[in-house]
């Protein structure tokens, strides 16, 4: 208790922790259904909408485009935070700077597709920025199926880097099968069903009543 007490204060000394946040040193699941199962043969991951040219990757393919890492802090919309996460994945200027993903010039959105319908959608620039990433790995091991294995999307915050656009963690898809790139925003699930299309977090920009 006061170890995550002394951990918050020092959190919001440093400004990082956005309003109406509390710090948790636990990792909160929180998901709409079940937790789908990986089945490797029938995995792709497929890029498509508005691109240049179509995309899909197996599994293994997936695996061996090159990795980043990255530390983030994370806030949920309901109120937790945590510090100094630790993620391995693709980014998405990793997929463009392969070819991999060519939006045409007027797709300034982009979707993340996941098991069982989820999407959940960004501003392409949102997600070009270092704080977003497509991960496989959490703290050095693969995801744990209620995170999200094999694939996720995750959006924080990287302590000092201002100019990144924080958004709360709904926006980093679980169970990720693939990206669409779109002209047009398109609301995903919890955007549809009252949380704010942007979800910036030092605005607050939780839900629309
Ligand atoms: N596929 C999928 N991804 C999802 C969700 C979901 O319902 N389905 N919920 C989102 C929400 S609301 C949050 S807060 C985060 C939680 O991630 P965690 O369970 O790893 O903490 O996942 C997000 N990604
Ligand atoms: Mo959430």
């Amino acid at each position: 208790m006061k170890e995550r007490l002394d951990a918050e204060k020092r959190m919001r000394e440093e400004g990082r922790l956005p309003p109406g946040q509390s710090l948790t040193l636990r990792f909160p699941i929180l998901h709409y259904g079940p937790v789908p199962e990986f089945v490797e043969k029938e995995w792709e991951f497929k890029i498509f909408g508005e691109v240049k040219k179509e995309v899909k990757l197996n599994w293994k393919e997936f695996c061996s485009l090159p990795t980043t890492e990255v530390e983030m802090d994370i806030h949920c919309v309901t109120a937790w935070s945590k510090k100094n996460t630790k993620w391995k994945g693709v980014t998405i200027k990793t997929l463009i700077d392969l070819g991999l993903f060519l939006p045409k010039n007027d797709a300034s959105f982009i979707i993340q597709h996941c098991e069982l319908g989820y999407t959940t959608n960004l501003p392409l620039k949102t997600a070009i920025g270092d704080n977003f990433i497509l991960a496989t790995h959490y703290e050095g091991k693969p995801l744990a199926p209620e995170h999200g294995y094999p694939l996720r999307g995750v959006c924080g915050a990287i302590p000092n880097r201002k100019e990144l656009d924080d958004i709360y963690l709904w926006k980093g898809g679980k169970w990720l099968r693939g990206i669409e790139a779109c002209s047009e925003d398109k609301p995903g699930f919890w955007e549809k069903a009252g949380y704010h299309n942007r979800g910036n977090v030092w605005k607050e920009e939780r839900f629309v009543t």
